[in-house]
């Protein structure tokens, strides 16, 4: 895409976030960004010896401490510990397609997924030939449990917490959904990349899936919570006789992931369950509450997400257009996202809101924000 591209219709949130890249000012990407904490860059101080220890030991025991590592970290203690019921990937998006590929060959139905959600969920589905339900987060989160499962599906897609808005699922609603899915045989699959960010999603999300008797997939992610250079691995936890070719996939995609990935995740975790995790929760909040005061006095906005935690924080135009004010942005060298692909049923329902990304150094989402308010604060 030139730098003169006037829209963004037909271009993917990832298309977009690629073009801050380089930017001193990117608060596009979802990805963490931050400065390393003291203890964090002491384990990057030790990288070394940690490649020693990668080289030396079985991957099968590096894997297996990752996996405990990571998802005990997030009180997901009864995840499925059997050969194969945690599949190690380069990625959450890898761990995507993966599912993707592995619906199609069953047949039946659409695929219900959560509406807006971002937006290579659906593209991934779709690029395997998946025809999609959208299912709103309303739906999805209140009201009739039949409604929130869509008669003939043959999975239901979640994002929880849902990226851009944070929304979570809570544990109830997560149990009856699980039930409905189980009775009438529908594929729950859950996309919890940013659970590290809420505590609200640090219920045993394992416990109430295999309570439920359903066919479940868990999508994990150790990619959004530090800022260790996109080294990081995506999990594909799937139930016992789930009856999709998970693991023959992943074998066509992979032979494993690197060992060095491995250990990294694996201190990376320890060290935020010592504490790095809390701090991770403050810096977050501190960066959210410095958004939401640099635009208090804008007129005509709001910050519809009230009660998120997630690593990204939605702002609501108004009147005003996305697609206008990321351009004067972009003016500045300053990125954020504009919202429409999200909203990837019905775009034109995000024409007016920006998402923008929180795991960022302060000063520099600071001046950024400031940017935004004086583009919004003129005519
Ligand atoms: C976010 C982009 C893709 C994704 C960004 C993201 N990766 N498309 N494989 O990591 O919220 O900005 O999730």
């Amino acid at each position: 895409m030139s730098p003169s591209t006037p829209l963004l219709r037909g271009v993917n949130l990832t298309e977009i976030e690629s073009l801050a890249l380089s930017s001193q000012l990117n608060m596009a990407d979802g990805h963490a960004r931050q400065e390393l904490t003291k203890s964090q860059r002491s384990i990057v101080d030790e990288l070394p010896d940690l490649f020693a220890k990668a080289a030396a030991q079985p991957v099968d025991d590096l894997e297996r401490e990752a996996h405990r590592a990571y998802l005990h970290l997030l009180h997901q203690h009864s995840y499925p510990t059997r050969p194969g019921g945690v599949l190690t990937c380069y990625s959450s998006s890898v761990a995507m397609e993966i599912l993707a590929r592995s619906l199609v060959p069953a047949g039946g139905g659409p695929v219900a997924l959560v509406h807006p959600t971002f937006d290579n969920i659906p593209d991934l589905l779709r690029g395997n030939g998946l025809r999609l339900l959208p299912v709103e987060e309303d739906v999805l989160h209140e009201g009739s449990v039949s409604a929130a499962v869509p008669e003939g599906v043959r999975c239901l897609f979640i994002t929880t917490p849902n990226n851009p808005t944070g929304r979570v699922l809570a544990e109830q609603r997560l149990a009856a959904i699980a039930a409905e899915c189980a009775a009438r045989d529908v594929v729950l699959a859950l996309d919890t990349s940013f659970r590290g960010f809420d505590t609200r999603s640090h219920y045993d999300h394992y416990t109430v899936l295999r309570d439920s008797g359903c066919r479940w997939v868990v999508i994990e992610d150790t990619g959004k919570l530090w800022a260790t250079l996109d080294l990081k691995v995506g999990l594909l936890a799937s139930s016992d006789h789930v009856g999709l070719p998970l693991a023959k996939i992943h074998s066509d995609i992979l032979l494993g992931v690197s060992p060095f990935v491995l250990v990294l995740v694996t201190r990376f975790a320890e060290d935020a369950a010592a504490g790095g995790l809390a701090d991770l929760h403050r810096f977050i909040a501190d960066n959210r509450a410095l958004v939401r005061a640099t635009l208090a006095d804008v007129p005509d906005l709001a910050f519809p997400d009230g009660d998120a935690r997630v690593s990204v924080e939605r702002v609501d135009l108004g009147e005003r257009r996305c697609l206008n004010v990321w351009t004067r942005l972009r003016q500045s060298g300053i990125y954020v996202l504009p919202c429409s692909q999200f909203h990837w049923a019905d775009p034109a329902r995000g024409d007016h809101s920006l998402r923008i990304a929180l795991a960022r150094v302060p000063g520099a989402l600071e001046a950024a924000v400031r940017a935004l308010r004086a583009v919004l604060l003129s005519p």
